[in-house]
């Protein structure tokens, strides 16, 4: 017997389990595997009716996404499959019944859609998250969804992607029954009642196609919307075009228009890129030198140290997850600013739909302010978040280590200090680390997890997996200035002032950077952040700046000026009293006069170059974050830069991004610029290295330095 696709019998009903964990992913062998069964079984006289479910935690979440982006690199040849089983399924004499659970995703629900009838447990996700990783459903999905649900609601899901209910499912006629209990008992009595019956093929269903006039009504708004709404509309709109097949031409002939938009899709970079992103999420977890089993500790409760914008966003963060914070600060009065900025954080998400009040009521229970910090004796994990001062943070360690029990965690959100010298301040090194959380805290997905040199294997795998806990994506890294994002984000946004400072509009350095598709410009970034942050830090740190080596200015001038971004209502942009942006024709002659003051001669600068320049810089320095260890993979940094700093799925991430340009090119720019521009362009080994050799960062794979 097939283990991919397993008979068995209960009576004259016979069961064919999916089983290819950990989702019942499809690849061709289990495809293959499903035909077989569904051949068998039609054969066998005592079978009367189909039961086809998923072993373990679901049924199907779709078709198999590394073998898809192999396809898609050109490197295995694909076969419609998966429709052609469809097709099999509906023309199979004896009903089947889709019994499903867990996940029925992209070709899961394409699969179930196959069969003459589906049940559900209540709480299953149904969906077409295709356009989430850059394609359309391959397999009849926008043929048979528009069929079962209406066009409108088909449309909906295929351009959007997000998965809904089987309750939902139900009521839209996707799903014909929702089981309470035991999903295989259900099915059979399901099969039984079923068996003998006519039973309807899903691509015969017409009578929900609509009118052409309310289809045409439909599409247009569809793709109106589609093209408002999305960075990348090309995907959404071919999945609009293949629905609206679906409406005007035979299913045979519709197909084939959907074949022909699904392959187009899935070649073009979006999907490439965006199947890369899904992969190496899921590998962050791997880590060589923590192997799988390492055991972790309990965290059920926390004390955040500094109750400012991030501490009171972390604090958030760990209540969402259920679990109790202390938070504390240097006075009451500042703690209650704290307090007041957590319940007002809350009160702007009732107003807006996202949490109920009683949500509210109960998380804001789990927040307990505190000025002792003798109440953190007995908590799991302490996280710090005080101002950024060397010296500070480690009286405030000093001060953790001797009021918290032996064995708790103690974690620093610092963005750029060095971990291993605050860890220094305490008696427990193994138990320190850096948890680099972004701003604001309680909606930004990325938790940077900083491997301090004495960090216990079990400390850090215990964070890796609190991550997962606090709906995070943590990603594991080595200590150094800035740890991985921030000392990327350096040299972007040191090309940005370089370019404003060298002649190019404030406006068209955002705007290039925002064509490429970066959520904003480096410039509004700076605002929104604050200027005067890097100001103060080029001041701290100026002793470590090599003498000769050229420095961005323009920033340090504006905050003389007491430009300091949005907060002073000026920056590189003038703002309103709502903080919206406005272009400041006082800024381009200041930075002329500042220019032409250290010998700059301003000249155009093009768009193209604005990119290169900003990206190349990052990239440069990603591929020496890479050399280093202080990344383990680039994927990894990808998914810092997708995650922490608004850069554009659909290019996969900086270091993707780099190999699809092609490193040799890359290269070669970055070679021209350290020409032109002097030492801060040199080029790291390791670009030049994988340029020679003609491979990308993705072909990294020697193992790190292990400062990881
Ligand atoms: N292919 C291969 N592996 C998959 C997979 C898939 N489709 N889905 C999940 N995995 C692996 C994942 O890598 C991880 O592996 C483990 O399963 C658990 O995943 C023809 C073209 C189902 C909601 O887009 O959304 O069908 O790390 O950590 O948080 O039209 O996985 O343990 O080795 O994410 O509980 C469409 C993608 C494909 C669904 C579960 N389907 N998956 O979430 O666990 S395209 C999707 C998910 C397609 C057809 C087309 C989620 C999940 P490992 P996890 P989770």
């Amino acid at each position: 017997m097939n283990m991919q696709a397993r008979v068995s019998d209960d009576g004259d009903v016979a069961i064919i389990t999916i089983d290819n964990p950990p989702v019942n992913a499809l690849n061709p062998a289990v495809t293959d595997a499903i035909r077989e069964a569904i051949d068998q079984t039609e054969r066998d006289p005592n079978v009367r009716a189909i039961v086809l479910m998923g072993a373990g935690r679901t049924f199907v979440a779709g078709a198999d996404i590394n073998e898809l982006a192999k396809i898609g690199a050109g490197k295995s040849q694909r076969r419609p499959l998966l429709l052609e089983l469809t097709l099999r399924m509906e023309d199979c004499s004896k009903p089947i019944i889709a019994a499903i659970h867990g996940h029925a995703l992209g070709g899961g629900l394409e699969l179930a859609m196959g069969a003459h009838y589906r049940i559900a447990m209540p709480g299953t996700q149904v969906g077409q998250p295709e356009v989430k990783l850059g394609i359309i459903p391959g397999a009849g999905g926008t043929q048979r969804l528009p069929r079962l649900a209406g066009v409108a609601k088909a449309v909906e899901m295929c351009t959007e992607g997000a998965a809904i209910k089987a309750e939902e499912a139900a009521q839209l006629g996707i799903i014909d029954r929702l089981i309470d209990g035991d999903l295989l008992a259900g099915a059979i009595a399901f099969a039984r009642e079923f068996a003998g019956k006519p039973a309807l093929k899903t691509r015969e269903r017409n009578e929900r196609l609509g009118t052409s006039q309310q289809n045409s009504a439909i599409f247009a708004a569809a793709r109106d919307s589609v093209r408002k709404k999305q960075r990348v509309p090309m995907v959404a709109l071919a999945a609009i075009d293949a629905i609206e097949a679906a409406t005007t031409l035979p299913f045979d002939e519709s197909c084939q228009v959907e074949q022909r938009l699904f392959s187009q899709c899935l070649s073009a970079e979006p999907a490439k890129a965006l199947m890369h992103a899904f992969v190496a999420e899921r590998e962050l977890a791997k880590i060589p030198t923590i192997p799988k089993e390492t055991l972790t500790l309990p965290v059920e409760s926390v004390a955040v140290v500094g109750a400012g914008t991030m501490g009171s966003g972390i604090a958030m963060v760990f209540a969402n997850a259920g679990i109790p914070a202390l938070i504390t600060d240097v006075d009451q009065a500042t703690l209650d600013r704290g307090l007041a900025n957590i319940r007002n954080n809350y009160a702007n998400s009732v107003k807006r739909g996202r949490f109920t009040q009683q949500y509210v009521d109960e998380r804001l229970q789990l927040i307990k302010p505190t000025l002792s910090r003798e109440d953190f004796s007995a908590v799991d994990l302490t996280v710090e978040a005080v101002f950024e001062g060397m010296a500070f943070k480690k009286e405030v360690f000093a001060e953790l280590d001797r009021v918290a029990k032996p064995g708790a965690i103690l974690a620093t959100n610092t963005s750029y200090l060095d971990v291993d010298e605050i860890a220094s301040a305490t008696h427990r090194p193994q138990a320190v680390l850096g948890l680099h959380f972004f701003s604001p805290a309680n909606v930004m997905r990325l938790l940077e997890i900083v491997r301090a040199k004495a960090a216990s294997k079990e400390v850090v795998a215990t964070c890796m997996q609190l991550a997962k806990r606090i709906g995070k994506v943590g990603v594991l890294v080595g200590n150094c200035r800035g740890f991985v994002g921030n000392r990327m984000f350096l040299p972007y946004r040191r090309e940005a002032q370089f370019l404003v400072e060298e002649g190019a509009e404030v406006e068209a350095v955002d705007k290039a950077l925002y064509d490429f598709g970066m959520a904003m410009g480096p410039l509004s970034v700076g605002d929104l952040a604050g200027l005067d942050i890097g100001w103060r830090m080029r001041k701290e740190f100026r002793h470590l700046q090599k003498p000769g080596v050229r420095q961005p200015f323009a920033e340090d001038r504006l905050c003389e000026l007491g430009r300091y971004g949005q907060k002073t209502g000026a920056g590189w942009y003038k703002y309103d009293q709502n903080r919206k942006q406005i272009p400041d024709p006082e800024v381009a002659p200041l930075v002329r006069r500042w220019a032409a003051e250290n010998g700059i001669v301003q000249r155009q600068v093009s768009a193209q170059e604005i990119v290169e320049r900003c990206i190349y810089s990052m990239v440069n320095e990603g591929a020496r974050i890479l050399e280093e260890g202080i990344a383990l993979r680039s994927g990894d940094i990808d998914i810092i830069y997708l995650n922490g700093y608004g850069f554009p799925n659909y290019r996969g991430g900086p270091m993707w991004y780099a190999d699809t340009v092609g490193l040799k090119k890359v290269y070669e720019r970055v070679c021209e610029f350290h020409q032109q521009l002097g030492e801060l362009w040199a080029p790291a080994p390791l670009l030049r290295e994988l340029a020679a050799e003609g491979k990308g960062f993705a072909d990294f794979t020697r193992e790190p330095v292990a400062a990881v």
